[in-house]
């Protein structure tokens, strides 16, 4: 028996959750469009007879900007360092680049084993993929390179076996119906701000974070979850409710649908939408957001 834990590293947007998701075969890191999706580390885990695998998914590799993203660039860091592999997750549809060769050397450079997810395969010419592994070799990136699809479970099999094969011998470091380390609580925060990242522009849900004040569950099965959105400045928390509460009540409940989905059950969602002005640079409020890091 196999099992060990792996990150997944890679530039911002690449599709890391995405692809930890449907390795694990359940929704465990949320996903959108919008790079800086992922801010904490999440671990995904897969179980099977021959082993188990730990995937820990981190903030895409991005420039700081603030203090927040600082936190979640060494968060990445550190996960790197302290794992018995990685899995380089590259978008291959963006193409190969010199900065995208010296991410990959500095990761296959800290003495664990890497493997090479090229993902994204399915929207873009085929013809690219031997050429751009060609590339990578010639440029001397010491991993064998997986072409996968996660949109369309393409290779993911193949690229869980390789994965696992680079396990050290050893016992389950989870219960085998165990999928993610994060509790439900923090999964329902996720989903609120995963369709906030989806459904608003720019800087706005760069500039949020929610937390849940309730998350009770009520003697009919039905869940009571009352939640603030944070935002950074008035002019958001406008845009964030928008005319006559519209925007917001749209938003709210297309996060609940989720939610429901995700409990099993009916949900009440309350929310709120407060302002603490430039919360991303004060280190105080980001750590009583639950942004550190451990
Ligand atoms: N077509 C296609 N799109 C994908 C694939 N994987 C991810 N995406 C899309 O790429 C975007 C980014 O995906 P994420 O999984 O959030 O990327 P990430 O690397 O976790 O991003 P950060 O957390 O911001 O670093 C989303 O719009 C995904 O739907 C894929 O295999 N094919
Ligand atoms: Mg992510």
């Amino acid at each position: 028996m196999r099992s060990g834990t792996v990150a997944v590293i890679g530039k911002a947007n690449a599709g890391k959750s995405t692809l930890v998701n449907v390795l694990v075969g359940e929704k465990v890191a949320i996903v959108s469009p919008k790079p800086q999706t992922t801010r904490d580390r999440i671990m995904g885990i897969l179980t099977r007879e021959d082993g188990q695998i730990v995937f820990v998914d981190t903030p895409g590799l991005y420039k700081s900007r603030n203090a927040l993203t600082g936190i979640m660039m060494r968060t990445t860091e550190t996960t790197a360092k302290d794992v018995d592999a990685v899995l380089f997750v590259h978008d291959g549809h963006a193409g190969v680049r010199e900065d995208d060769i010296a991410l990959m050397k500095k990761y296959a450079a800290l003495g664990v084993p890497m493997l090479i997810a090229y993902t994204k395969t399915d929207i873009m010419p085929k013809e690219n993929i031997p050429a751009d592994c060609k590339l990578l070799f010639d440029a001397g990136v010491e991993a064998d390179v997986y072409p996968v699809s996660a949109r369309k479970g393409r290779n993911i099999a193949k690229l869980a076996d390789a994965v696992m094969a680079l396990l050290p011998e050893g016992e389950p470091l989870f219960a085998g119906d165990v999928v993610s380390d994060r509790s439900e609580k923090f999964m329902i925060a996720e989903l609120m701000r995963e369709k906030i990242l989806l459904k608003y522009e720019k800087e706005i849900p760069h500039g949020v974070a929610v937390i849940v004040n309730t998350f009770e569950k009520q003697e009919n099965g039905a869940w009571r979850i009352d939640l603030d959105i944070v935002c950074e400045k008035k002019n958001h928390k406008a845009i964030l409710i928008g005319k006559q509460g519209q925007a917001l009540k749209e938003t709210a409940s297309f996060a609940r649908k989720d939610m429901e989905k995700f409990l099993g059950a009916k949900v009440f969602l309350t929310v709120y939408v407060k302002v603490k002005e430039d919360w991303r640079d004060r280190e105080k409020l980001i750590r009583e957001f639950g942004y550190d890091e451990e």
